[in-house]
């Protein structure tokens, strides 16, 4: 099976260490591509929720996939998001092929691209409290209820249905909240002269161009991979939304591939974090 070569992948969103999160198509995808440069933007591994009792080896498997990719030439930069800010501290790092930042600007053939998680707008965008909690406790479970719901529904021969997406769609404030946060973002960029600005955050894949007075720009979202299961890919002077395909990319599992040459140890990556802000004299009280 041939791999698809991409200039540049950009992903977030995909909340490690979550109930909702689908690490298994994920890792198809990330198996059927051959990016030369990989973007993390935001939220990858929630270490809000960590817990070590839900760390399932596919979600283990991303993540021997995205060192993988970064030892053999994929240029991995790693954007900190919300639930993985405590990587922030941490920030401006660089380990080979593998960069942690909090912002990243690249020219892409001859054109400015701003890649930014885009959490920052949390608080100067009204509503945003009511989707702030976005991949929290109470989304998770939301999830996992709808996953429980459509087993049941699966059973009975009827079509599965997405609870979050219809809360979302019927509540008129999540809908004006991800217009805001897309405009805002937009406007910052034309305002810096930057032709395309790439955020994740706000679990809406998009690509739409912006225009103001001022000028214009596109907007895009890499959504995520709870419920969208989409990425962004930058090849040939043009950019794609792309969603998952089941059929398209399943062909790329490995199940034969093992993990067990690679120790990770949810514990140990916890407390390694927890080292890392001690060391940096940066702990702060309320954590
Ligand atoms: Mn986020």
């Amino acid at each position: 099976m041939k791999k698809r070569i991409v200039e540049l992948v950009v992903i977030s969103d995909v909340h490690l260490g979550t109930y909702g999160c689908h690490a298994k198509e994920l890792l198809n995808y990330l198996n059927s591509i051959k990016p030369k440069t990989l973007i993390l933007n935001g939220d990858i591994i929630d270490i809000w929720q960590f817990r070590k009792r839900y760390f399932p080896k596919s979600h283990l498997k991303v993540i021997k996939k995205i060192i993988s990719f970064a030892s053999k030439g994929t240029e991995v930069i790693y954007i900190t998001g919300n639930h993985d800010e405590m990587l922030r501290k941490l920030s401006d790092t660089q380990i080979g092929d593998f960069r942690l930042v909090d912002k990243l600007v690249l020219e892409l053939d001859g054109k400015k691209a701003w890649f930014f998680h885009g959490d920052v707008f949390d608080a100067s965008i009204q509503n945003a409290k009511w989707l702030a909690k976005l991949g929290g406790w109470g989304y998770d479970m939301l999830i996992l209820l709808n996953q429980l719901i459509n087993w049941f529904l699966t059973r009975m021969g009827k079509e599965k249905f997405s609870l979050s997406k219809k809360i979302k769609n019927s509540v008129k404030k999540a809908v004006t909240y991800i217009n805001d946060f897309e405009d805002v973002a937009a406007e910052l960029a034309v305002k810096n002269s930057y032709q395309y600005v790439v955020c994740g955050h706000i679990h809406q894949p998009q690509m739409r161009k912006y225009s103001n007075k001022n000028g214009s720009c596109f907007y895009l979202n890499s959504g995520d991979w709870i419920e969208n299961l989409t990425s962004l890919e930058y090849h040939n002077q043009e950019w794609k939304l792309v969603y998952y395909e089941n059929e398209l990319m399943e062909a790329f599992a490995n199940p034969t591939e093992e993990i067990e040459n690679i120790k990770i140890d949810p514990e140990g990556l916890q407390a390694s974090f927890m080292m890392n802000h001690i060391h940096a004299g940066k702990l702060s009280s309320n954590n």
